[in-house]
């Protein structure tokens, strides 16, 4: 039976890994053996991300990257001979308006970081995947990638359109060596998505978790990426989507207030 090869000596590449779901995931493969490089704008994180799993005995280096920049994403690629996994996570939501008064340059963004940010990185590394003879690309989409919900509509298009890009690269890579998986995650409790979205505004990002006992928390996306990574290498996940017990659909949260 084919099995996975060991996670030793392997390099895992987590997009986002600053903060909530990226860095999780990264302290997650590096505990499953993972040489992990992490990547993102904000260097002192990642630098004291890698500081401390490197002294926890892992293997871990900080990378600063802007997923959007394909020049220095191409330079980033140019590093590496083969590559494990890459898990492309970076990107986030920008406001939560309806699509009348939307604002066009939070949907140009949240296209350029979740879509394009995820092609550029895919594209560069694919070849490194392939030679490694055993590669993983992690897509780490939304459950606003599967359906919508009022006020999403600029953050949902952008994550259909990575979960359109994940089943159409399994397609077109079906027959070499490496798989395609899309993790869906729907309420996670992160120190920065909702923050995000509502401008720092920390009330209104406080509503989207009011009253709901048990959001997901980003380690409990990290584990169920890194169950799904470690599968044998025959297996592909093609789509996992997570939610809190609490919440049903997109809409329908069960809240304790
Ligand atoms: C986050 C889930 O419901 O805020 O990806 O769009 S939601």
């Amino acid at each position: 039976m084919a099995s996975a090869p060991s996670a030793a000596s392997r390099i895992a590449v987590v997009t986002g890994a600053s903060s909530g779901i990226g860095a999780a995931t990264a302290r997650r493969l590096a505990e499953a053996g993972y040489r992990v490089v992490l990547t993102a704008r904000r260097a002192d994180r990642i630098e004291a991300l890698a500081k401390e799993l490197t002294e926890a005995g892992h293997s871990a280096t900080a990378y600063p990257l802007d997923v959007t920049d394909r020049a220095a994403v191409d330079e980033f690629a140019g590093a590496f001979r083969t590559i494990g996994v890459l898990v492309n996570n970076a990107g986030g939501a920008l406001g939560a308006d309806p699509v009348a008064s939307a604002d066009p340059e939070h949907w140009r963004t949240m296209y350029e970081t979740n879509v394009l940010g995820t092609l550029n990185l895919t594209q560069a590394l694919l070849p490194k995947l392939e030679a490694s003879g055993d590669g993983t690309v992690v897509v780490v989409s939304s459950t606003a990638g599967l359906s919508t919900y009022e006020g999403g509509a600029g953050y949902v298009a952008a994550k259909h359109a990575e979960h359109v890009l994940a089943e159409t690269l399994r397609l077109e890579i079906v027959g070499k060596p490496v798989r395609v998986l899309e993790i869906a995650p729907g309420m996670v409790k992160t120190d920065e998505f909702a923050l995000t979205r509502f401008a720092g505004d920390s009330e209104k990002a406080a509503k989207v978790y009011e009253g709901v006992a048990a959001p997901l928390t980003a380690d409990d996306v990290a584990d169920s990426i890194t169950w799904a990574v470690t599968r044998p290498s025959h297996v592909n996940i093609d789509l996992m989507v997570l939610r809190p017990r609490a919440q049903a659909s997109n809409t329908k949260v069960h809240r304790e207030l």
